[in-house]
């Protein structure tokens, strides 16, 4: 049964042993982070902190994701492959042959109603509105890492509207509190909030006088708005004439796992994770229409803040301490002005840390890379698995293994790995043939780096990089690079021998198999 919200979710966790009440006074300045790298590093419990220094009476949860088994007990599996069978099922959909075929067909659309999201009167989220006096400083907000800008929520459900479909987007972007009612909102130029936003901004310079007859053709450069578009998130001075406006933005914090973990999967742009949300739970997501903004937000989250983000300002954001275990520099970011705050009765504010791995965001990485690998499989079927191994930070290496059947084909998935939406970002991407285990990194290194002649088997190409990269030649800008570690073909110029992989015929290992007792080597 689907959890029904934060709560329900947190005695599951109880119930599970997975959870540890602490009523230990706690500074939320330094002090969680502290205590919850210690605990994520030793793989332990959640974390509910009862008593935080400066807000009586408030609850904060940490590390509920931070665990394989608390990943599996959040989508309500016993191993991820569930979801990626579930995902499987559907796309293995075939046109009905007949009467017959279509009948069968009814469960699975019967089931597909439960996906989509519901909207409801009211909810839990409302129990308490404050259009006035109210302040973000009431919150246990983290200062997460001694060098951090301020305090910083981290695991917020940012809520945003496609102004050309209406669709409705969900995702995970940190936001620094820059005051009780002023934030910062770090979407990454190349995530779904950041386009949304470029789209407000070319409608406003549409509007706008000497703009381009054709709004947002292009980043050319010719109108102000279009320059400050090309500088947003991430650029150093805010153009002459800057379009005004404001874009609604809601943001839902403390909501039941499934939506928290929609909105850090890396969703094709228009499918709305309110939408994938019900899917992994199973139950539709119930919503509930904003006080001062046309937005819908989960009816059972604990707090809701309402309000928009203005068209013509950027704001200097961060640094903070990231999940490459380095700090992400400053940089101009939105700026989101809340006009509301909802919430409930006794809120509990539910947050995460990120640094060095392995963290709690760890955890979810790899959840994704599991429930993903079908969907990979759709533009890339030779995929056999894929491993982005936590030290990885995931997008600074992937490891895949192919089924080879023509000459080039590791060069070709490395390309399609660079397009496929967020894995553009990769910065090293290790293709290997079927029988490596991808899993194991000691076989990867063993076979791969017997496997390659570098200087003929890398490959360099230039793209998008993840805002986070430090070393890049420019912010969002530099190279990557792709091992072909398959073994190599004569039609691919390679004509000596390649030798076999040692391994022990069966006759033999059966024989010792009969004698090993005998032998008396186990301990
Ligand atoms: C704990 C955590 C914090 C994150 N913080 C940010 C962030 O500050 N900015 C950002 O662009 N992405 C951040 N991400 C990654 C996005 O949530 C992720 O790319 C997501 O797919 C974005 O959703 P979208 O595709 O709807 O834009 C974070 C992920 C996690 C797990
Ligand atoms: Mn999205």
């Amino acid at each position: 049964m689907a959890y029904d919200d934060l709560r329900d979710w947190i005695a599951a966790l109880d119930r599970a042993g997975e959870l540890k009440k602490i009523r230990t006074q706690v500074d939320p300045v330094l002090e969680v982070t502290e205590i919850t790298d210690r605990v994520s590093k030793s793989n332990g419990p959640a974390l509910l902190f009862q008593n935080l220094k400066g807000h009586p009476g408030h609850q904060l949860l940490i590390n509920q994701f931070g665990s394989a088994r608390r990943m599996n007990l959040a989508l309500e599996v016993d191993a991820l492959d569930e979801v990626a069978d579930r995902i499987r099922a559907f796309m293995d959909v075939k046109s009905p042959q007949g009467f017959l075929d279509k009948v069968k067909m009814l469960p699975m659309l019967a089931e597909m109603g439960k996906f989509f999201p519901k909207t409801v009167s009211t909810g839990p989220c409302k129990e308490v509105i404050r259009r006035n006096n109210f302040s973000l400083d009431w919150f246990p907000i983290l200062q997460c890492w001694p060098q951090d800008a301020g305090r910083f929520i981290t695991l917020p459900c940012v809520i945003t509207r496609d102004p050309n479909t209406g669709k409705r987007n969900v995702g995970c972007y940190r936001m620094q509190v820059y005051d009780g009612q002023t934030t910062g909102m770090h979407w990454q130029r190349q995530k779904v909030g950041a386009e949304h936003y470029r789209e407000m901004l070319r409608r406003a310079s549409s509007n706008f006088e000497g703009a381009p007859s054709k709004p947002g053709v292009g980043l050319g450069g010719q109108s102000a708005a279009v320059d400050l578009m090309a500088r947003s998130c991430g650029g150093s001075v805010l153009a002459d004439h800057t379009p005004s406006g404001k874009m609604e933005v809601a943001v839902a914090i403390g909501t039941d796992p499934a939506l928290t973990f929609s909105a850090i999967v890396p969703a094709p742009p228009d499918v709305e994770e309110y939408l994938i949300a019900g899917f992994l739970r199973q139950k539709p997501v119930e919503l509930v229409k904003c006080e001062t903004v046309d937005l819908e937000v989960p009816a059972s989250a604990e707090i809701i803040l309402e309000g928009h983000v203005h068209l013509d300002e950027l704001r200097t954001e961060g640094p903070f301490g990231d999940h490459t275990g380095f700090y992400s520099l400053e940089d101009l970011y939105p700026v989101f002005h809340l006009s509301c705050i909802t919430h409930r009765k006794d809120p509990i504010y539910s947050t995460t840390i990120v640094g060095k791995p392995p963290m709690e965001d760890g955890w979810m990485g790899k959840a994704v890379e599991r429930i993903f690998l079908p969907l990979m499989r759709l533009t890339i079927p030779e995929l056999v698995d894929i491993n982005l191994p936590i030290e990885g930070v995931f997008h600074n290496l992937m490891i895949v293994s192919i089924k080879k059947s023509y000459p080039g084909q590791a060069r070709k998935v490395m390309n399609a790995v660079w397009s496929l939406g967020q894995a553009m970002f990769t910065k090293c991407i290790i293709v290997v043939d079927e029988d490596v285990n991808v899993q194991d990194i000691g076989e990867v290194t063993l076979k791969a780096l017997n496997h390659i002649d570098p200087e003929r088997d890398i490959q360099f190409t230039l793209g998008p990089v993840d805002s986070l990269d430090h070393a890049s030649r420019l912010p969002n800008y530099g190279s990557k690079m792709g091992i072909d570690a398959t073994r190599k073909w004569p039609s691919e110029g390679f004509t000596r021998p390649w030798p076999d992989e040692i391994l022990m015929d069966e006759k033999t290992k059966a024989l010792v198999d009969k004698k090993w007792k005998e032998l008396g080597l186990d301990k």
